[in-house]
């Protein structure tokens, strides 16, 4: 802390008594006893108590300060005094309040928490909704999630990158994507980094992307978002076991630093934080249409696999687990096929119970075969030439992985919606705010 700072309320009980001080916070309550107010003060480390005396400050200045909105963001300056209370042992004695921000009321909620809203209230209110402590835990947990994971992918030898968001044609085929002017010509919003962390593998030979996928697709569920956070992976000399090791490597290393350095977030939103201390199955999905069957789910060869069919995995498998080795026709075009059995393919997906939370592969990595997959899917591989170009250069084997964060946030929060794990959603009705 620099001496001119304000001190933050989790600062306080460390600062010496009889210490001038100044602290910044939103007015969460007010109490008048006699001839003393009491103020609790929030900042988004806790909160404090400042004690106002009616004799020592003057009745303007003391109404004031009874009267201030809640919510409303002050300035409070006093001096660090001893309280009785247990959970707040310094308080301030405050010797003057200035309103920086004034509430204006009726509020469209209450960050308190202590009066609850609906979920668009929220999300149209999202920055003081952010004010409730469980709300802000959430984001505090996916801050820490990204931190750790990409502590683990650096100490793995993996380079960040950034990869472009505005493309010009040729994404990897499947979802719908957004599109946009783009001086004339039409520009996409990238559905994911994919065969950009391709091509990088050789050079860059291990990269690694936190950053959004665009989805131009109408769904409407607790789950999918048309725009959202991945992480991405892609790794030269790479199999599709090394991909799972180095996936199940970086969610039990992030899990368990969630668990220590997060716990307050967890105690706040009263769910506990799972460290898989387990290998994570590995289902192929052969066996997953068995499972499914015996669960009394009917899925035929080639088919996905639906939400009745997960539910019924998620029966058998209630943590993390992979399902693996996925028909070739469900799967894009840059997955590779099984050497043996080319109607399966080198790919999994990592679940949690019935969520999907990551998918990836071994790529095809010769370009002669990947053009025959191009074709195989009814694209056109002269419209990927800027992509195919790269594998005449010394393309090393490689694989990879895409992880949705924000799903794997809504899961470990114990979230019902992943509007809950995202700042500002974006689906199909909500642009704003
Ligand atoms: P995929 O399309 O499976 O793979 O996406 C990767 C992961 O992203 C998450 N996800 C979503 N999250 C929220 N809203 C959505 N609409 C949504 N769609 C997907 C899931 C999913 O597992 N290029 C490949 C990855 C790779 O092979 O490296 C890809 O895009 O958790």
């Amino acid at each position: 802390m620099r001496s001119e700072d304000p001190v933050r309320a989790a600062d306080l009980p460390s600062i010496q008594e009889g210490k001038e001080v100044e602290m910044h916070g939103w007015v969460e309550d007010q109490r008048v006893l006699g001839s003393l107010l009491f103020m609790t003060l929030r900042d988004r480390t806790g909160v404090a108590q400042m004690v106002f005396n009616r004799s020592e400050l003057g009745a303007a200045a003391f109404d004031e300060a009874a009267t201030v909105p809640r919510q409303s963001y002050v300035l409070v300056s006093g001096r660090a005094k001893k309280s009785r209370s247990r959970t707040l042992p310094i308080e301030v004695s405050a010797g003057g309040m200035r309103v920086l921000g004034r509430a204006e009321h009726p509020l469209p909620l209450d960050p308190t928490g202590r009066v609850e809203s609906g979920l668009d209230v929220r999300l149209d209110a999202r920055p003081l909704d952010l004010r409730n402590p469980k709300v802000a835990a959430i984001f505090s947990i996916k801050a820490s999630f990204l931190r750790a994971c990409r502590e683990y992918l650096e100490s793995r030898g993996f380079f960040e990158v950034h990869t472009p968001r505005l493309i010009g044609a040729a994404a990897e085929g499947g979802a719908e994507l957004f599109r946009l002017g783009y001086f004339g010509r039409e520009a996409c919003l990238a559905q994911s980094p994919q065969l950009y962390k391709e091509q990088l593998t050789l050079s860059l030979e291990r990269v690694y992307e936190i950053g959004p996928y665009f989805r131009a697709e109408k769904m409407h569920t607790t789950r999918h978002l048309n725009e959202f956070l991945s992480l991405d992976i892609e790794a030269a000399a790479f199999g599709k076991r090394e991909a799972m090791e180095e996936l199940e490597g970086m969610l039990k290393g992030a899990l368990g630093r969630l668990a220590s350095e997060n716990a307050g977030d967890f105690g706040k939103l009263g769910v506990g934080a799972e460290v898989p201390d387990y290998d994570f199955p590995v289902v192929t999905y052969g066996r997953a249409l068995e499972e499914a069957n015996e669960g009394g789910v009917a899925v035929k060869f080639g088919e996905d696999l639906d939400a009745e069919a997960l539910k019924a995995l998620a029966r058998r498998h209630p943590g993390y687990y992979f399902l693996t080795d996925w028909p070739s026709d469900a799967k894009p075009f840059y997955i590779m096929p099984n050497e043996r059995d080319p109607s399966l393919s080198e790919s999994f997906d990592l679940m949690h119970g019935a969520l999907e939370l990551a998918s990836g592969g071994e790529r095809v990595s010769d370009r002669k075969a990947l053009e025959a997959r191009l074709a195989a899917k009814g694209l056109d591989p002269a419209g990927f030439e800027e992509h195919l170009k790269a594998f005449d250069w010394g393309m090393p084997r490689h694989a990879g992985w895409g992880f949705g964060v924000d799903r794997l946030v809504m899961e470990v929060t114990g979230s019902a919606n992943i509007r809950e794990a995202v700042l500002y959603p974006r689906d199909s009705v909500r642009l704003t705010p």
